[in-house]
């Protein structure tokens, strides 16, 4: 219910720990009413409508054992809880977990696991993700296994009697390829295995990989989620116990968990997350379109083009494309006179905010992959990658024309 009054009447304690967990409530609405409401409630102490920045590393306890169900900072807070809650709720999961990082949730992630363990993981994802698994974990004794992850039969063969994980990103940073969830999930789930998607890119306003058989979702909440480019944050969303209880136990026990405030930040953009991502839609269609024509583009990436080699798929797992977009010139001089020319587009790493960024994924966000694997997948050092915001299209159009001459 999310009418003030009833909302207003919660008791207190606001959100006992075991309301991490979301309320039945929070999954009925449509998406846009969930992005404002789900897990919210108004403050019982003054009927704040928004949630406040509980700004406290510990919490007065009334006696011995005796709380409100708050002992300290790492291990609970109202804000992170309200933030967990409501992206779990956007994800359609049950569990939300928060990290100081997409890098520490996925840190998390792997923590799930002991030497011995073996993982196959998409080749194309996040360059610090590549190399979290690499050069932290393989270290462990975790085995790891990168395919490309356009093809599930690659997951298939590459899987072991020490499979337990498969993971990947859709669509991947920064080439736009797609992995089939459902098959992927279908695949996972016959053998017991975990299947965690990184949903960073679509986010859950385009693409739900729970509803299609993954695990785990993982967000870098610094991106989209977040929207304004003012914090960094990460989060996981399953709607499995057994899982969410383990994560729970690793966020606490290892402590990467984010503060109120960024807490509060990311939950302030995901109120506005499906207006942004049409506006990040429309500008990624049409910049896109426009780049199709371009005489100095020789490959373009984004999903949402008829001529991507997964257009079909993309329609069937995602209802909208977004605002990332890679392209090839196949000149590296040119690619830097494009990246050091442009104006509103913002030489930066990140991406997903309101503002447009582009990258050079070769010396920014990939550097630290190996370079066989960038060749092997396409990442050229002439690849740019734009992250378009929700300017108005035609500056940006403009602005990417004078670029590149
Ligand atoms: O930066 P952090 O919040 O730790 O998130 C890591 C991460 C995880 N997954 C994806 C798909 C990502 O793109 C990222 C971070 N990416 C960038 C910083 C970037 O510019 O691509």
């Amino acid at each position: 219910m999310f009418n003030g009054k009833a909302l207003i009447s919660m008791p207190f304690p606001l959100t006992p720990p075991a309301m991490t967990k979301i309320l039945p409530d929070d999954l009925t609405h449509g998406f846009a009413t969930r992005a404002v409401h789900a897990g919210q409630f108004a403050d019982p102490t003054s009927g704040a409508v928004m949630t406040p920045i509980y700004q406290t590393s510990t919490y007065c306890q009334d006696g011995l054992g005796k709380h409100k169900g708050y002992e300290y900072g790492r291990t609970q807070n109202p804000t992170r809880e309200a933030l967990e809650r409501n992206v779990a709720a956007l994800e359609g999961g049950t569990h939300g977990l928060a990290f100081g990082s997409g890098l520490a949730a996925l840190d998390a992630i792997l923590k799930l696991f002991k030497t011995g363990d073996h993982i196959v993981s998409g080749e194309s994802v996040y360059g610090g993700s590549m190399r979290l698994m690499k050069r932290i974990f393989e270290p462990y004794g975790l085995g790891l296994t990168f395919v490309d992850s356009r093809d599930v039969r690659n997951f298939e063969r590459a899987i072991t009697k020490q499979t337990r994980l498969v993971f990947c990103e859709t669509p991947t940073n920064p080439m736009m390829f797609l992995t089939d969830l459902r098959a992927v999930g279908d695949l996972t789930t016959s053998r017991g295995i975990l299947f965690g998607v990184d949903n960073t890119f679509a986010t859950p306003y385009f693409q739900r990989p729970l509803s299609m058989g993954a695990d785990i979702v993982l967000h870098s909440t610094t991106k989209y989620l977040n929207g304004h480019s003012d914090m960094v944050g990460g989060m996981l969303v399953t709607s499995r116990d057994d899982v969410a209880e383990r994560l729970g136990f690793i966020q606490n026990a290892s402590g990467a968990v984010p503060g109120p405030m960024d807490c509060f930040l990311a939950l302030r953009g995901t109120k506005t997350l499906p207006l942004r991502m049409q506006r990040h839609d429309a500008n990624g269609r049409r910049i896109a379109d426009w780049l199709t024509t371009h005489k100095r583009v020789k490959k373009l990436y984004y999903p949402g083009l008829t001529s991507h080699p997964q257009h079909e798929l993309a329609k069937t797992q995602m209802s909208g494309f977004g605002g990332m977009v890679s392209f090839d010139t196949g000149d590296v001089a040119l690619a830097q006179r494009i990246l050091e020319r442009l104006k509103i587009f913002q030489l930066a790493e990140s991406l997903g905010g309101v503002e447009s960024l582009v990258g050079h994924p070769a010396s920014m966000t990939h550097a630290a992959v190996p370079k066989e694997i960038r060749d092997d997948m396409g990442l050229t050092d002439s690849l740019i990658r734009l992250s378009c915001g929700i300017e108005d299209v035609e500056d940006l159009i403009e602005d990417l024309d004078q670029a590149m001459g």
